[in-house]
């Protein structure tokens, strides 16, 4: 049961790279999401698949996350579980359909206005996950609750 999050949340971030309009050419994505330099932070001790670093709350209980032409950045957040997390959401591209986000298992839906910070919080329960994706379910992302230590 402990393995199933790790797993969940690799093929979460995989889909990430997916949504762009077609016509968007690459140029304003110097970061490419497929090459993250992992610091190996989590799960260095067994031999699991790199997964991209996730992003952790500040002491203020936020994680900052920018919807960029190529999805959420970042796409994975984790918390302790049980735990309120503020995920404040900040759509830096102009061309994107990440112009709202989209909590299925919670029905919200944020429009997401260009550089204007819009936050959402969630509480994941300790071992599960709630989604979150642009309106037509691209840049799939997720926010997992940590089973307690
Ligand atoms: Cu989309």
């Amino acid at each position: 049961m402990k393995i199933a999050r790790f797993v969940a949340a690799a093929a979460a971030i995989l889909v990430v790279a997916a949504c762009t309009q077609g016509s968007q050419p690459a140029a304003a994505a110097p970061a490419a999401p497929a090459a993250p330099a992992a610091p190996a932070a989590l799960g260095a001790e067994h031999a699991k698949p790199a997964a991209p670093a996730a992003a952790t709350p500040d002491a203020e209980g936020k994680v900052a996350i920018e919807a960029t032409a190529d999805g959420f950045t970042p796409s994975r957040i984790e918390v302790e579980g049980g735990k309120a997390v503020k995920l404040v959401f900040t759509r830096t591209a102009e061309k994107t359909c990440m112009t709202a986000v989209v909590f299925p298992s919670l029905d919200i839906e944020k429009e997401l206005p260009l550089n204007t910070p819009v936050e959402v919080e969630v509480t994941p329960e300790a071992g599960g996950t709630i989604a979150f994706q642009c309106p037509m379910g691209m840049g799939k992302s997720a926010v997992v609750g940590l089973p307690q230590a």
